[in-house]
């Protein structure tokens, strides 16, 4: 298993608007993770629709677009062994109210529409790379040496 698998992660508008951006950052860096990638950014209608094009079908798929589109996100690229499904794990369910408490959406969410997170799903096969291309020029993701990855993996 790769300790260099990237996948893509944003905080959503109602993460930024509650001020979770530093809260969610750390989980990850005290999981050890690693960022290599990271902008605060508006998102517009066509990434939007690009980003949930599998939802474009689901009655919902206006009201996501809207909120997406609804204020600043701070999306980002983190790096670390099975990074994709271990963000999804620390993320939580799709529903914060089916979500533990001690998950980012357990902890911080109470509605479907308003799940504070996005992270790549590791059940969709590439869908980390497809998400990390569609956000990221090549040129904005930073390879670096953590210097406590001795004593992150074996
Ligand atoms: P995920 O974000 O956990 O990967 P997806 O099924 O990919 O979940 O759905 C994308 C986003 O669409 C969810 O995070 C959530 O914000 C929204 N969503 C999913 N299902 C519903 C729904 O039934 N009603 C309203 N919003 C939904």
């Amino acid at each position: 298993m790769s300790e260099h698998e990237r996948t893509f992660v944003m905080v959503k508008p109602d993460g930024v608007q509650r001020g979770l951006i530093g809260d969610i950052v750390s989980r990850f860096e005290d999981r050890g993770l690693k960022m290599v990638g990271g902008k605060f950014m508006q998102i517009d209608q066509e990434l939007a629709e690009e980003h949930y094009g599998e939802h474009e079908d689901k009655p919902f798929f206006d009201g996501l677009v809207d909120f997406i589109t609804s204020g600043p996100v701070f999306a980002m690229v983190w790096e670390g062994q099975d990074a994709t499904r271990q963000v999804r794990n620390m993320m939580g369910e799709t529903d914060p109210a089916e979500s533990a408490p001690g998950t980012i959406r357990g902890d911080y969410g109470l509605d479907l529409g308003r799940n504070v997170i996005h992270g790549s799903d590791h059940e969709d096969e590439g869908a980390n790379e497809r998400e990390i291309e569609l956000f990221f020029d090549e040129d904005e993701l930073v390879d670096w040496d953590q210097i406590d990855s001795s004593w992150l993996y074996e």
